[in-house]
C-alpha cells in the first residue's frame, strides 16, 4: 500500500445537493484530496449559495442547477459534466430530504415525495452516471444512507423506508456493477449537526436542551453530536483507490451508536 492510494488527483467528483452540510464537508475533503469538484442543487439561490461557500473556502467548483427527481435534467446534467470535465469517477449521492410527521398523520403524497428524493434520485442519478464510469473502467459510488437504514423512530417512516432502501441499492449497484471495477458503498451518518437535524437541538422557551439533544447525546458513545466534518475521512477512504476491494457496505460513522444498547438505569 502507498499513502497515494488515498489521493484523488486527477478524479472528477460529482456530489449532488452539496451547497452546504453534509455535501459540503464531503466535496472539501475530496477537493484537499485533489479531485475536481462539481455539485448541484434544486435551484439557483442555493447553487448561489454553495458557490459563495466554496470561494470562501478557496476551492475552485462547478456548481449546477439540477432536481436530482428529475431525469431529463440529471440527463443533461451529467452529458454536461461528463463534456465539461470528461469523466465522473465519484459520485456521491448527498441530496435528501426528512419530514418528521406521524405516520398516521402522513399524506400518500409526502411519503411519496420523501421517497423520490432520497432513494428514487439516487436510482435516477447512478443510472445516469454508472454507464460513463463502465466506459472508464472505474467508478466509485457513494450513497448517504442513515441511522434510519437500520433502526425506525416516531415520525420519520417515510425516511426509514427510503434510507433502508437505499442501504439495499448501494448492495445491489455493487452486486451488478462490481465487475465493471465499480464500487458502491454508502456511510451512514449517526446524529450530525447540519441545518436538516437544527430542530432537534433547539433550546427550550426556559433554556434547556431539547430532550431529543439530551437523548441523542445519551445514546452516543462519543456522547457528542458528530459534525459534518467526522465524515471526510470516510468519505474520502471510499472515493480513493485504497477501498477498490469494498463494495456494497455501509460505513456507519455514528459514535457508536449502532454498537451501544444504552446507559444503564442507575
Ligand atoms: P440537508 O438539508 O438534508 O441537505 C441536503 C441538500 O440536498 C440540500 O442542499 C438540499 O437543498 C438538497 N436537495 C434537497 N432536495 C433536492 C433535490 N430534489 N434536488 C437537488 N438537491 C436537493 O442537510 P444534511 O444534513 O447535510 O444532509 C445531507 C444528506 O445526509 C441527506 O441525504 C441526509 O438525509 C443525510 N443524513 C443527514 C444526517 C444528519 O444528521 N444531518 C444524518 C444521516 C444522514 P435545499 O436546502 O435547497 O433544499
Ligand atoms: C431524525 C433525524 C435523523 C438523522 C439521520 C440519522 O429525525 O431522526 O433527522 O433521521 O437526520 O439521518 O442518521
Amino acid at each position: 500500500m502507498e499513502m497515494k492510494d488515498f489521493s484523488l488527483e486527477g478524479k472528477v467528483a460529482w456530489v449532488t445537493g452539496a451547497s452546504y452540510g453534509i455535501g459540503f464537508a464531503i466535496a472539501s475533503a475530496f477537493a484537499t484530496a485533489g479531485a475536481k469538484i462539481v455539485f448541484n442543487d434544486i435551484n439557483q439561490a442555493a447553487v448561489d449559495r454553495g458557490l459563495a461557500n466554496y470561494k470562501e473556502a478557496g476551492i475552485p467548483v462547478k456548481g449546477y442547477v439540477c432536481d436530482v427527481t428529475n431525469e431529463e435534467a440529471v440527463n443533461a446534467t451529467t452529458e454536461e459534466i461528463v463534456k465539461e470535465f470528461g469523466s465522473i469517477d465519484i459520485l456521491v449521492n448527498n441530496a435528501g430530504i426528512i419530514k418528521r410527521i406521524p405516520m398516521l398523520e402522513m399524506k400518500a403524497s409526502e411519503f411519496r415525495q420523501v421517497i423520490d428524493v432520497d432513494l428514487n434520485a439516487p436510482f435516477i442519478v447512478s443510472k445516469a452516471v454508472i454507464p460513463y464510469m463502465i466506459k472508464k473502467g472505474h467508478g466509485k459510488i457513494i450513497n448517504i444512507c442513515s441511522m434510519m437504514s437500520e433502526l425506525g423512530r416516531e415520525t420519520v417512516s417515510a425516511y426509514a423506508a427510503a434510507k433502508g432502501g437505499l442501504k439495499m441499492l448501494t448492495r445491489n449497484i455493487a452486486s451488478e456493477y462490481g465487475e465493471y471495477n465499480i464500487q458502491c458503498n454508502g456511510i451512514g451518518p449517526g446524529y450530525i449537526a447540519t441545518p436538516q437535524t437544527a430542530p432537534l437541538r433547539e433550546k427550550q422557551p426556559d433554556g434547556s436542551r431539547h430532550p431529543f439533544d439530551q437523548f441523542i447525546v445519551s445514546k452516543t458513545p462519543a456522547a457528542r453530536w458528530g459534525n459534518a466534518e467526522d465524515l471526510q475521512g470516510p468519505a474520502v477512504f471510499l472515493a480513493s483507490d485504497a477501498s477498490n476491494f469494498v463494495n456494497g457496505h455501509i460505513l456507519y460513522v455514528d459514535g457508536g451508536i449502532l454498537a451501544y444498547i444504552g446507559k444503564q438505569p442507575q
